[in-house]
């Protein structure tokens, strides 16, 4: 999987997927992260890429041509390649598990990183396939969701977890919230872990388990269940 991010702050995006899991993928060229600088595709010498918003108002709005020109230089570099190309924004669709699926069975995406008020409508109308929120709030800039974005789909890639079967237990990934976990010491300052799960009783724990994880859906996110029974 290749993951090019357009940012004017490619730093941020290097930093953190050098790191971790990630940065092992990387290594070992499972999953490709390069992040491209927007300044590098801005027509002056000054290196503009936010300019003030037609109509007045407050900030600056990020310019069309720089975003252009870069998402039409990375995608001619892999002709026959098909990108999606995916913009952050708080207007976009809500990420969800079942979208990060959907991201993680593609081969190559373009992830815009936006800036100042926002973009340009223009690039959401005319290049953008899809608009992603990570959540109703407003942050500084897009890179922070575009690695939420990076880390949650990279590690669905096979071979960049470890053990591949942690993904399908997790939240979400069976539609509900995961079940409470336990390691050493068994007695902590007294606090217990529960009987069943020292049983050695795989069938006993794994009831146990779901019970758990349908309990724990119910009182924190009974929406869950709809969507859960919605489905079945
Ligand atoms: C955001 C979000 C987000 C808005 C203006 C960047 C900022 C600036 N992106 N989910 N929430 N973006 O707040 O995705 O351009």
């Amino acid at each position: 999987m290749r993951i090019e991010v357009l940012t004017t702050f490619p730093g941020i995006i290097e930093a953190v997927t050098a790191e971790s899991i990630l940065g092992r993928a990387r290594q070992k060229g499972i999953v490709e992260v390069e992040a491209v600088n927007l300044r590098d595709f801005a027509a002056d010498r000054h290196k503009t890429t936010d300019d003030e918003p037609f109509g007045g108002g407050p900030g600056m709005v990020m310019k069309c041509e720089p975003v252009f020109a870069a998402v039409e230089a990375l995608t001619a570099r892999r002709p026959g390649a098909r990108a999606r190309i995916v913009l952050m924004t708080p207007q976009g669709r809500r990420l969800d598990q079942k979208m990060v699926e959907e991201l993680a069975a593609e081969s190559y995406v373009i992830v815009v990183c936006g800036r100042y008020e926002g973009v340009d409508e223009r690039i959401r109308e005319h290049l953008v396939t899809d608009e992603i929120s990570i959540g109703d709030y407003v942050l500084s800039g897009g890179e922070i969701p575009a690695l939420v974005v990076i880390d949650a789909v990279a590690r669905l890639v096979p071979g960049v977890l470890g053990d591949e079967a942690s993904v399908e237990s997790e939240s979400f990934s069976s539609g509900l919230l995961e079940y409470p976990q336990y390691t050493r010491p068994a007695d902590f300052r007294g606090l217990q872990v529960p009987e069943v799960l020292l049983s050695g009783n795989h069938e006993l724990i794994r009831q146990w388990r779901r019970v758990a994880a349908l309990k724990r859906t119910r009182e924190r996110r009974p929406d869950l269940l709809e969507e859960d029974e919605k489905c079945n």
